[in-house]
């Protein structure tokens, strides 16, 4: 009979096509050997990897799911396997592919003219130019309506006055996605690096998320031409169908995370010796690694089938909510009471539980947090908005 793999209880591997499991080793392989060697130092030093952008871009993992412009054109649960992979090599790296994927190339893809996808999409793809998502502002993350950000028309042109905060990779990007009020509501625009007016600063002492570049942008008077706006990007809901993308990256990627923290727990319960036998058969352990393995096997067939719905076009804003709030629930859970079997070990960066649940502590924040995501789950269940 055999036993199913702590990692996958519910062989959701096997449901893979041939492909699909091409790109999950593929990419795994690529973590193994250039992600996991580099990344707790990396963590220490506040450092994003830069180096590594280059080889997401051979390896075709930016802006996958898009057909054309130098895209992979792969599918949804393709899309998942990267960010689950990625993510269990460190939360830092998956987020760059989300935003350059998602939010990025994602609103340039369905927003954007024509001359905007053929001159944007193909740098993008191939890592030449990195994007940022600039939606938050400091004064209310979770309710981006109340953006003060403003753009004004000036004939051809217009001028975006404002400031945004929290913006991953805002002070390395060569293109921002900046959104801003008009008169006609919010749109979006691509501001480059270097318009005058246009500052970045990155934020510093984070504790969470350590190996990502995250700033804070700020916008005086930058004049940019009306072909620098998303003409199709009209209203919030916009950003909102863009979050829809990189929430499901998220609700797949967390499920990476924990398994790092099981795998980890397992070889180090194995291995560790008290009150003269191994640690993992002791009750309470047994007990705790049987809840990790629960919830994320919940967790994993909770994205596999959000995937087989996208596939489909048939996934509801609230079944992307749910995932993407329960699953990164779930892996903060595993993190921490991994984090724990390793006793005082765990606390140290040569073992990844810690730094894992550090950084699922943003994961767990950004592109909504679990009470925003609880809120439209409610929302969905009594027809009653509570916002
Ligand atoms: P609301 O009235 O609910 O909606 C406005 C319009 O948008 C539509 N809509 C959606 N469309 C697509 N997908 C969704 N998930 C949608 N949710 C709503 C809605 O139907 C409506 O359309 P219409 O035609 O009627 O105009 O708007 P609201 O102002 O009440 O806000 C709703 C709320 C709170 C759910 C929304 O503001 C929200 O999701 N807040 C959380 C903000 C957030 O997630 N920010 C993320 C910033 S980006 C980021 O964190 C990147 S991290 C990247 C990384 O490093 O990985
Ligand atoms: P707030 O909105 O101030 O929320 C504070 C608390 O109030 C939270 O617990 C929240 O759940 C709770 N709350 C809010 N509304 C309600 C309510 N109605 N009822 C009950 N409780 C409520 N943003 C971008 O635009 N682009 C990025 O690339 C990006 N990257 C990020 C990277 C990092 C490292 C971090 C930490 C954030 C990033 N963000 C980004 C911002 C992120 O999306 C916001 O932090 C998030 O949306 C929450 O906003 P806030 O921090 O202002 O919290």
């Amino acid at each position: 009979m055999g036993s199913p793999d702590p990692l996958d209880f519910y062989a959701v591997g096997a449901l893979l096509s041939d492909d699909e499991r091409l790109v999950r080793d593929t990419v795994a392989r690529f973590v193994d050997r250039e992600v996991t060697p580099i990344i707790a130092e990396c963590f220490a030093a506040e450092r994003f990897p830069v180096e590594l952008v280059p080889r997401l871009a051979e390896l075709g993992l930016f802006g996958a799911t898009i057909r054309g412009y130098g895209c992979a054109g792969l599918g949804y649960t393709a899309y998942g396997l990267i960010c689950e992979e990625l993510e269990r090599g460190d939360s830092s790296v998956r987020s760059c592919v989300s935003v350059q994927s998602s939010l990025v190339m994602g609103a340039i893809h369905q927003f954007g003219s024509e001359e905007q996808r053929s001159h944007w999409l193909p740098e993008l793809a191939r890592g030449a130019k990195l994007g940022c998502f600039a939606l938050t502002e400091s004064h209310g993350g979770s309710d981006p309506a109340r953006m003060r950000t403003r753009a004004r028309r000036h004939g051809g042109d217009w001028t975006l006055d404002g400031a945004k905060h929290w913006i991953t990779n805002g002070a390395l990007a060569d293109v921002a996605v900046v959104w801003a009020m008009t008169d006609d509501g919010v749109n979006a625009f691509l501001v480059e690096r270097g318009a005058s007016g246009f500052e970045s600063r990155v934020i510093k002492n984070k504790m969470s998320l350590r190996a990502s570049s995250t700033a804070e942008l700020a916008f005086t008077d930058v004049r940019v031409p009306e072909s620098a706006r998303l003409p199709e990007a009209n209203g919030l809901k916009a950003a909102l169908q863009c979050l829809d993308e990189a929430r499901f990256g998220i609700a797949w990627g967390a499920c990476g995370a924990a398994r790092d923290c099981i795998d980890t727990a397992l070889r180090y319960t194995e291995s560790r010796e008290l009150f003269g036998r191994p640690l993992n058969q002791t009750q309470l352990i047994q007990t705790r690694l049987a809840d990790a393995v629960r919830k994320l096997a919940g967790a994993q067939l909770v994205a596999w089938r959000l995937a087989q719905l996208k596939e489909r076009g048939a996934a509801m804003n609230a079944q992307v909510s749910l995932a993407k709030w329960s699953n990164v629930r779930a892996a903060l859970d595993i993190a921490r009471d991994c984090r724990d079997m390793l006793g005082a070990a765990g606390i140290t960066l040569d073992h990844s539980p810690m730094r894992h649940m550090l950084n699922l502590e943003t994961v767990i924040t950004y592109e909504g947090t679990q009470s925003i995501h609880e809120l439209i789950v409610g929302r969905a269940l009594t027809g009653q908005s509570a916002f």
